[in-house]
């Protein structure tokens, strides 16, 4: 790495930024244990309770379209998405999950509100479980480190930090 460099980077620091968490109720046994890995996540980091808003949808396919309109509302630092897709015996699986990705990732890249993509694509609950509090982690706490680096990340780059 070069001395000289002028290096720009978020850190792990939640306080005074607000996120709003977008969390699918399908598989909710899996859902609600990624939620709460990431309100220890943003808590323990330093954000206000006040500061963090929960939105229920119904499933992964409905993810995009409410965090498009909370990048629009300009309220947040940055979005949480989290939801849980488990492959079954039909193609369901790969419409769903793949417009999950495709939606959320341009949102993000479309409205520049940082979006952490907190959805498991898991071929087994069992895989899911690990993943959601188990031996893999916790994936809602990841993206919640995420979200809080990038919302870091896009002040300092905007000047307001
Ligand atoms: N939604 C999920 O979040 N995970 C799934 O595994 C899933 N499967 O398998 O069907 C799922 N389907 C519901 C979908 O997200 C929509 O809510 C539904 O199609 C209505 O639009």
């Amino acid at each position: 790495m070069s001395d000289n460099a002028r290096i720009i980077e978020g850190n792990l620091s939640a306080a005074g930024l607000k996120f709003a968490i977008i969390v699918a109720r399908f598989n909710s046994f899996i859902t609600e244990r990624l939620l709460a890995g990431a309100l220890d996540g943003l808590t323990r980091t330093g954000c206000a309770q006040p500061d963090i808003e929960i939105v229920r949808v119904p499933g992964s396919w409905e993810l995009p379209v409410v965090a498009r309109e909370l990048a629009s509302q300009k309220r947040h630092d940055a979005l949480i998405c989290l939801g849980a897709v488990i492959r079954g015996e039909t193609p369901h699986f790969d419409y769903v999950a793949g417009e999950a990705a495709k939606g959320l990732g341009q949102v993000a890249s479309t409205t520049g509100m940082p979006v952490a993509f907190g959805v498991l694509t898991c071929n087994s609950l069992e895989q899911a479980v690990d993943r959601a509090g188990g031996k893999g982690g916790n994936k809602g706490f990841d993206a919640a480190m995420t979200a809080i680096e990038m919302a870091s990340l896009m002040r300092r780059l905007r000047g307001q930090a």
